[in-house]
């Protein structure tokens, strides 16, 4: 399908504002150019009739009745520098580049290009390889969108005429169900294991994220015929059709971003038929907990199984419960995030304990050096809490999103941004000859998915809602939108977070307009001061939105300073493994020691925190703009406990009287970091001096 050709708002704000464009934006930034002049510009509603694919966001709520709040585009803003930035530049410069390269250079491409007479190759990589490449284009759909980078769109381009070009008359497109294994297709066990509609989702995804930035159909269309042409007439309810087994949820979050984005009924509905389970497939009840699909979604009382699919599968839930109101979804997804936040979460935002089915574990099963925290189940996470927030607006989902953002989802990507973690542990021995960080796995889920989100983030930042605008994220940047009215808006944050505690926002609609201006003030700022104009705002809450309801006119600023005290946390008692340890967290930073940091012979798994020195005064903070692409670095006092008059063996008497320790400096770094220098031990979780 032809490409349509528009002036872009999207090339407009980008050819003034780019990506290099540092910290300080000057104030002109935020004047409205002459054609938005509200006495010569005609404002644009945003309303369904009118929300083209560019404007909408990395979900399209327009329309959906039980979002309290609406997306904002990508494209509307622009992350310039510092902490997103610097990642998101690396992202789209090389990590996006170079895994291209090693898609192609592990047979990814050469299944598609076997399969049309262009490559004599065999299959290679798992049943689930199709949908790296979708997912690469996802991310390169969301960073475009950001602005156009012409070799990654023509690379977009070939790749996608390539994957169409394979899809048979009915609609089908699979590189593995092939040949052979053709006669496999969608049968109940391969619907069990073979990914067949995994591979199809992240397609759809892949589709729609390409399709907002370009306004190219091409691969949006393949996937509607895969699903109206295959999927549909043969799969779904009824005696005269198929059963449906998703295996791996997520077909349904990208069925319902399709209803959304073409207006298909039936395709929701298919989602309300997956969620729902048929038992026309049976499996065996471990089967219902790994794949985390089969049975009513609403029948699920906690979280279990695979971790990945137990968050997709929560997505599309939350997605259907946006479109559908069903109050029983509702109430499931609510028991199943109190499960998630009281027993399965990890500080890091990370979940999935097990290595063992890549799965959760039981409530408080938070092990540290053997934690899975796979980065797709930390992403998976905050796409969930995403959603719960568009549902809701409540500032607990914002947390969440923050924490796993900044920790167990930013540890996943090296600083340099070609090697990758697919397990996320909270500790770590490297003479267990793991290697954390690779450039490829075979089982290559995880590079794409960072490479996505990252891409897709100034999509997070702000949401609307019918009174106002919602900050959800802080870094510099610069929105350019407009109210759910249609008044354009232009906020601007400057700020240096999460290394120091201010954020200035400069709010300018196009014309003096009363609104609310919600801040997200988050769950571990104590002490949050705001003011207007310079004037102090009361009732300011941790974990809660601040309301600004005023009329705002423009050039009105906003300060914000944040409680950045360095916190040791401790877990519940019932996590073992965190039992008389702390974890260190400033800011939305999850702090961990590595190895190399400490003193001489200082082995970490001696080190004690001393505890008994206040909170404040405990760590020193060091700005270090010279480590890990500039971090603060925290000091304190700790003690390192000598065991080496212990006699060797397994078990001894326990006599504390005898062991001796002295004093040392502990150095503490922002837990993303870890493992980019040397592979030496690390640990989230320090035991106290006096435990
Ligand atoms: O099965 C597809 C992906 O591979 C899963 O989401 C990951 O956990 C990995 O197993
Ligand atoms: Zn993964």
């Amino acid at each position: 399908m032809a490409k349509r050709s528009e002036v872009s708002r999207r090339q407009f704000v980008n050819s003034m504002v780019s990506a290099a464009t540092v910290a300080s934006l000057p104030l002109e930034k935020l004047a409205w150019p002459e054609e938005r002049n509200p006495a010569t510009a005609s404002t644009v509603p945003n309303s369904a009739a009118n929300s083209g694919w560019r404007d909408q966001g990395v979900l399209n709520l327009v329309k959906s009745p039980h979002a309290k709040l609406r997306n904002v585009p990508v494209h509307a803003v622009t992350i310039t520098s510092d902490f997103w930035g610097a990642r998101r530049q690396i992202n789209v410069e090389k990590s996006i580049p170079s895994m291209e390269k090693l898609l192609e250079a592990n047979g990814r491409m050469d299944n598609f290009l076997r399969l049309a007479g262009n490559s004599d190759a065999p299959q290679r990589g798992p049943v689930f390889s199709d949908s790296d490449v979708y997912k690469w284009t996802e991310a390169v759909g969301f960073a475009l969108q950001s602005g156009d980078r012409p070799e990654l769109h023509n690379l977009a381009d070939k790749i996608i005429k390539e994957v169409v070009a394979v899809q048979e008359p009915s609609g089908y497109l699979n590189t593995y169900y092939v040949g052979d294994r053709a006669k496999d297709r969608m049968t109940p066990e391969v619907q069990r294991w073979g990914h067949e509609l995994y591979n199809i989702g992240h397609m759809i995804q892949g589709a729609i994220a390409y399709y907002r930035a370009t306004g190219d159909q091409t691969l949006l269309d393949a996937g509607i015929r895969f699903v109206d042409g295959f999927l549909l007439p043969n799969f779904g309810p009824g005696p005269d059709k198929k059963p449906i087994f998703s295996g791996h949820p997520e077909i349904e979050l990208a069925l319902i971003e399709l209803y959304r984005t073409m207006g298909d009924k039936r395709h929701l509905e298919l989602v309300g038929y997956i969620l729902q389970g048929d038992d026309r497939i049976k499996v065996p009840h471990r089967g219902y907990v790994y794949h985390f699909c089969g049975i009513p979604f609403t029948s699920r009382t906690h979280l279990e199984g695979h971790a990945v699919r137990a968050m997709y599968a929560c997505c599309g839930a939350t997605d259907y419960y946006l479109e559908t109101g069903d109050q029983t979804y509702w109430k499931t997804l609510n028991t199943l995030w109190d499960d998630l936040a009281s027993h399965q979460m990890y500080i890091t935002g990370g979940v999935g304990a097990r290595s063992d089915g890549e799965a959760f574990g039981d409530a408080y099963e938070l092990p540290n050096f053997t934690a899975y925290g796979e980065s797709c189940a930390a992403i998976g996470n905050m796409m969930w809490n995403w959603r719960m927030l568009a549902a809701t607006g409540e500032a607990k989902y914002a947390d969440v999103i923050e924490r796993a953002l900044y920790n167990g989802i930013n540890s996943g990507m090296s600083l340099d941004g070609t090697l990758y973690c697919y397990r996320n542990p909270l500790g770590f021995d490297p003479s267990s000859g793991d290697r954390i960080r690779n450039p490829w796995y075979d089982v290559t889920c995880c590079p794409p998915n960072l490479e996505r989100t990252f891409a897709s983030l100034p999509g997070y930042f702000y949401s609307t809602s019918k009174d106002g605008l919602y900050v959800h994220l802080y870094d510099n940047s610069l929105l350019d939108w407009r109210l759910e009215d249609g008044t354009g808006l232009k906020v601007q944050q400057k700020t240096n977070y999460p290394w120091k505690d201010a954020v200035d926002i400069t709010v300018t609609p196009e014309k003096p307009v009363e609104f609310t201006l919600y801040l997200r003030i988050p769950g571990w700022s104590d002490h949050t001061q705001v003011t207007v104009n310079g004037k102090a705002v009361p009732g300011v809450t941790p974990g809660k939105y601040l309301a600004l309801r005023r009329k705002w006119e423009p050039g009105d600023a906003t300060s914000v300073k944040f409680d950045l005290t360095t916190h040791t946390i401790e877990a519940n008692p019932r996590v073992v493994d965190d039992y008389g340890r702390v974890a260190v967290q400033r800011g939305p930073l999850v702090y961990c020691l590595e190895q190399l940091d400490q003193p001489e012979g200082v082995r970490l798994a001696d080190v004690r925190l001393d505890v008994n020195q206040k909170s404040s005064s405990r760590f020193q903070e060091e700005l270090r703009e010279d480590l890990l692409g500039g971090i603060v670095v925290l000091k304190c006092t700790g003690a390192v406990e000598d065991k080496s008059s212990l006699p060797a063996g397994l078990y001894f008497r326990y006599r504390p009287e005898t062991s001796s320790k002295h004093a040392t400096t502990l150095t503490f770094i922002p837990y993303y970091a870890w493992a980019n220098r040397a592979s030496t031990p690390m640990q989230v979780w320090t035991p106290v001096a006096n435990a």
